[in-house]
């Protein structure tokens, strides 16, 4: 079952992510009939084997993260640091990166050549550092390599947002998401409520956000759950207003963790009923809107951990480019987490 889970968190995050760009530049709510007949030209690939939609620089990431803990064993931040820049230059335009992070890239690999891996992130945006949601957008291999030791999780959850986003909401951001993978490896269907996974979240929020005065995270959570408990089913339109869809980790990684939760709570639109577990929350993450390829590839992760990959259609495996390396990575993911017995202790993480 862990090895369904580890695959279903990387396809459904792959998913999430070729699926969510086609709608990300109309940054506004995507009609779930335009989802539905997405999905059915999805059924052709199987016979075509045409890899019809490619997936963005949230994949592209993730999976050059989940190579460098598969080749060392470990966390190597130079390493991390150095496939994410290379990767960066040699990538087509359609992967479409961040605005700013491409100054981060250009000095890692010009001016210091890798020699002061954290310090171009905290230059950004006059020092206060980008709370972009790129770093939680690509964590979640961070998960499935620290699967069952909690303390290593958000440790380098921590270290692979600092490469490239030094803004406390954009660590916080990879840490919560990270740890929503977790939960879900960790849980099924029909072992923990909505409620109850909320709450772990918010346990974590508040150890995270002690001394952080704006508490963006705690107040967002507060209005998930008002918003999940609430009779009437939140609009798109509200949802975009009290919590947000955008480019800030923030909105993006609370967006994706509504979207899970409302489908947990079998609160999800009638309309997407025919499709499995993994493919609702994936198709109603994306359905909020804004940046709906980070949200749904951050939804995808989550769900897949959750409820494995038994419930994907077989045609997903054709139709997104990158498929046979997400499952492949994380097969290798979860070879490395047996043979470390889930014992991943803190030395095994390097800084240089
Ligand atoms: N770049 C995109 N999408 C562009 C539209 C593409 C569309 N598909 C199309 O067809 O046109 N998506 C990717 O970028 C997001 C992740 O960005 P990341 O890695 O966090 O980059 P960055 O530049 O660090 O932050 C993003 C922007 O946030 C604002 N910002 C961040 N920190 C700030 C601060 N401290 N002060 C002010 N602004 C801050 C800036 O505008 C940054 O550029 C994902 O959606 C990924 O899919
Ligand atoms: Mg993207
Ligand atoms: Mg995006």
């Amino acid at each position: 079952m862990l090895l369904s889970k580890f695959k279903g968190s990387a396809l459904a995050a792959l998913a999430g992510d070729c699926i969510g760009a086609r709608y990300e530049s109309m940054w506004r709510p995507v009609a779930y009939q335009t989802l539905l007949n997405l999905e059915e030209n999805l059924k052709s690939a199987e016979k075509t084997s045409r890899r019809s939609l490619h997936y963005t620089d949230d994949t592209e990431m993730a999976h050059e993260l989940a190579k460098s803990l598969v080749e060392n064993g470990k966390f190597v931040a130079k390493d991390v640091a150095s496939k994410f820049t290379e990767t960066f230059f040699e990538s087509p335009p359609y992967r479409y990166y961040g605005p700013h992070v491409r100054n981060v890239f250009e000095k890692l690999e010009k001016a210091s050549r890798f020699s002061d891996l954290f310090g171009p992130a905290s230059e950004q945006f006059d020092g206060q550092g980008s709370y972009g949601n790129g770093s939680a957008m690509r964590v979640f291999p961070v998960a499935l390599f620290c699967h069952g030791n909690q303390e290593l999780l958000e440790k380098l959850a921590a270290l692979s947002a600092k490469l490239t986003h030094a803004h406390i909401d954009a660590i916080n951001g990879a840490k919560l998401q990270a740890s929503a993978v977790e939960i879900a490896l960790s849980s099924s269907d029909g072992s923990i409520s909505w409620l109850e996974f909320w709450q772990k979240l918010k346990d974590l929020i508040d150890k995270l956000e002690v001394d952080v005065p704006e508490k963006v995270y705690t107040n967002k959570l507060d209005m998930i759950k008002e918003l999940i408990a609430r009779e009437e089913v939140a609009s798109v339109h509200e949802f975009e207003d009290e919590v947000g869809t955008g480019i800030k980790a923030s909105e993006a990684v609370c967006a994706a963790i509504y979207a899970f939760l409302m489908c947990l709570a079998d609160r999800q639109p009638s309309e997407l009923s025919s499709l499995s577990k993994v493919q609702q929350v994936v198709f109603y993450s994306i359905s909020l809107g804004g940046d709906t390829d980070t949200i749904g590839t951050m939804a995808g992760a989550i769900a897949g951990a959750f409820y494995g990959d038994e419930g994907l259609p077989s045609y997903w495996l054709y139709a997104f480019e990158g498929a046979e390396m997400a499952r492949d990575l994380a097969t290798k993911l979860h070879e490395l987490n047996e043979k470390k017995n889930r014992d991943i202790s803190q030395k095994q993480c390097r800084l240089s």
